[in-house]
């Protein structure tokens, strides 16, 4: 049944299962690459699927600025214009129209902005971007909603997350009308991710998380707002906070994250779905993940070493070439530096939540995870 989460194993807090999209099944935990711009910057969707990636993301905010939502759906939908069968989650643009410091006008209808390429302007409401998701076909879509700087006092945090709230109510309602009224869309079956909001403050996020369990019957949550600048310690604890209200029978999802920590941390504190640009963005800065932490290739210390990436990474290209070659690539500015790197970074974290998931079904992820982070974050001192 599309949308259905079957939890297969538990351990504390964390869960291992299978998440069910018109697409195909995700298993979870999962890490989502970023497509951005409907590509994996560098990565061929064969490359994704070759590595055992079974969901990706990509942006509404840009695709209805280029090429268009509409012109995506002319080519039949998101999934057929890139050539990736599997799952897809579409964000809102919320987080994006808000990055655009200066540029944006904020009213309760919606957002006046201009756009980051032509300058022109243009609105974004809930309604305007639940067609835009629609037209774009995801399997998920995320709501529109109103995320605040990442160290907002109280009174800035709640005015977000209600207006987050009342955008959800609107999203719902367009969202259901468009099932209705907009049935041949490219994804027919799409499921509305609400997103829990409320800054570093315990008691807003009880009361996001609790409005929106009372506001629908929702196929999955996203945690919104995290991961913007605060302290690690107080997103851990905003995610215990959810992770007591949210029903735990439906996936959660927290937005843009994360660095390796980050996800161990994550799927410590029940959360299933993942996305972070970390791993294409830092691979196009010369940087390569490892289980000793963060490596700059462009460092000389890596000239003639003749060992992979990362020792116990099985990609395709820790088992066929040296740290010596990229970074020869990346000196003589060769592309496929930038592809390599992409390609070995991403594998890591599908690889990542992929261990997660075998440690949680045999029972060892507890201490899997607390040698791992140990590990990790010895190599990031
Ligand atoms: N809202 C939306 N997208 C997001 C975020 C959010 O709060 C974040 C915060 N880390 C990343 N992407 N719609
Ligand atoms: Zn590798």
């Amino acid at each position: 049944m599309a949308f259905e989460l079957e939890i297969t194993h538990t351990q504390g807090r964390a869960r291992a299962g299978t998440f069910t999209t018109p697409h195909g099944t995700v298993q979870t935990p999962a890490f989502m690459a970023v497509g951005t711009l409907a590509t994996v910057k560098g990565l061929d969707p064969l490359d994704l699927r070759a590595m055992g990636a079974q969901m990706i993301l990509a942006n509404a905010y840009h695709l209805h600025l280029r090429p268009s939502d509409a012109l995506v759906r002319q080519m039949g939908g998101l999934h057929r214009f890139m050539a990736w069968d599997g799952s897809i989650l579409t964000d809102s643009g919320g987080f994006q129209v808000f990055s655009l410091e200066g540029l944006r006008k904020i009213d309760e209808d919606g957002v006046d902005f201009r756009s980051h390429i032509d300058g022109s302007s243009r609105r974004f409401t809930p309604e305007s971007v639940m067609r835009i998701e629609r037209n774009l076909g995801a399997d998920v879509i995320m709501q529109f909603d109103h995320v605040p700087p990442g160290q907002s006092d109280v009174p800035v945090a709640r005015d977000a997350m209600e207006r987050s709230l009342r955008w959800l109510a609107r999203c719902r309602d367009e969202f259901a009308r468009l099932l209705r009224e907009d049935a041949d869309a490219p994804t027919p079956e799409q499921a509305l991710f609400p997103i829990v909001q409320g800054g570093i403050h315990a008691e807003l996020r009880r009361e996001s998380a609790r409005a929106i369990v009372d506001m629908g019957a929702w196929r999955g949550f996203g945690v919104g707002g995290l991961s913007v600048g605060e302290a690690k310690p107080d997103m851990y604890a905003m995610l215990e906070v959810v992770d007591d209200v949210l029903p735990t029978d439906r996936p959660r999802y927290l937005m843009g994250v994360g660095y390796p920590e980050d996800l161990v941390e994550g799927v410590r504190r029940g959360v299933d779905l993942f996305d972070c640009v970390a791993p294409t963005r830092m691979g196009r800065n010369g940087a390569a993940l490892t289980q000793d932490g963060r490596i700059n290739l462009r460092n000389a210390r890596h000239r003639d070493d003749p060992g992979p990436l990362d020792e116990g990474c099985d990609c395709t290209v820790c088992t066929r070439f040296s740290r010596a070659y990229v970074r020869h690539l990346f000196t003589s500015d060769e592309i496929l530096g930038l592809r390599l790197l992409s390609l070995h970074n991403v594998h890591f974290l599908v690889a990542l939540m992929q261990q997660a998931r075998t440690t949680l079904a045999d029972g060892t992820f507890d201490a899997w995870s607390t040698e791992w982070l140990a590990r990790y974050l010895a190599g990031e001192r």
